[in-house]
């Protein structure tokens, strides 16, 4: 039994999300994590609206429990993609890599849910202001484009300036973790790395096999000098990029460098020229299961785990 605040305001059996990958979080991954007491979150990022629409039916037709839609705020038509998540009664949207101050009265008339992921304090408060309904604090830890700041850092600062529930992502994999997250104030877990490996995942087995292997040291993060770092697993294409970057290559450049390859890596298994992004976690990932085991999984470990802090310190 785990009740928190995000329990209840999101109506599913476990506060654990899953995140939204871009090309790999489809809705057969996150129709399977909602089936498994969890949340399963469509990454509907510059998705076509049919194709999002498309993606919202699998998931109901694995489901009828409670799931979200991720919108990128920099990418496609946000409107558009809103009204068909209003028309398919989407119960909670998630934004990243912007403010989605703009949308936020559209989507509390339509009664869904809406949660912002915020990389640092001040945005987390404005969101808050803004009538968001929770927010996600996403660490540096974490896969794909990050902030700054950690999630042990950042985390319990965000849970001080807020009054409505905080979800830890980034640095998230295990039991432990999940423990480390509630310690620190947080109501829920997003996890995406995790959930790659997943046997309902249909990333390319070679995306999945990268993230088996993946050691303590084996990610870095490209794109600090375009304002865009990118976390991702260490191959030939990060090689790449870090010596465009050293020989002084522009933003644009940069951008048209690494322009699709995420893509080729998660459909087309190329994970040499591909982009690989992966969370520090990655190292902690070794084997692959169902996206209910991973949810048990994550919710025996959190009981093992405070019950090994009360026996041994209390
Ligand atoms: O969005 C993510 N992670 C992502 S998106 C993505 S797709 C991509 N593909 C190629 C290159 C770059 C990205 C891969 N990973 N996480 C959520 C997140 N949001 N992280 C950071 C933020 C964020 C940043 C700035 C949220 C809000 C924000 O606001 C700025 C402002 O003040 O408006």
């Amino acid at each position: 039994m785990i009740n928190t605040d995000i329990c209840k305001l999101l109506n599913i059996k476990y506060p654990i999300l899953q995140g939204a990958m871009a090309w790999i979080a489809d809705g057969n991954l996150a129709g399977h994590v909602s089936k498994a007491g969890g949340l399963g979150i469509i990454a509907g990022g510059g998705m076509p609206v049919e194709i999002l629409r498309e993606e919202i039916r699998k998931v109901k037709n694995i489901t009828d429990k409670p799931f979200a839609v991720n919108l990128m705020l920099i990418m496609g038509d946000i409107e558009a993609q809103i009204d068909v998540c209003i028309e398919e009664k989407v119960p909670v949207v998630t934004t990243g890599a912007g403010n989605p101050g703009p949308y936020i009265e559209k989507l509390k008339k339509a009664n869904i849910k809406i949660i912002p992921i915020v990389p640092s304090v001040a945005l987390a408060k404005r969101m808050e202001k803004a009538g968001s309904d929770a927010v996600i604090v996403e660490g540096t830890e974490a896969g794909g484009h990050i902030g700054q700041l950690t999630t042990m850092a950042v985390l319990p600062q965000i849970v001080e300036a807020l009054e409505i529930p905080v979800i830890a992502a980034g640095g998230i994999a295990t039991g432990k973790q999940f423990a480390a997250a509630l310690a620190l104030g947080a109501k829920g877990i997003q996890l995406g790395t995790r959930f790659i490996v997943a046997k309902e995942c249909t990333a390319h087995q070679n995306y999945k096999d990268m993230i088996l292997k993946a050691k303590d040291r084996s990610t870095v993060v490209t794109g600090a000098s375009t304002g865009h770092p990118v976390r991702v697993l260490s191959n030939k294409f990060t090689k790449e990029f870090v010596e465009l970057e050293s020989n002084g290559a522009s933003t644009e450049e940069l951008e048209k460098f690494g322009s699709g390859k995420l893509r080729i890596a998660v459909k087309n298994g190329d994970v040499e020229n591909g982009s690989v992004m992966a969370g520090q976690v990655a190292a902690l990932v070794d084997k692959e299961e169902t996206c209910e085991e991973i949810v048990n999984d994550l919710v025996n470990g959190l009981q093992v785990e405070l019950k090994r802090l009360k026996d041994s310190y209390c």
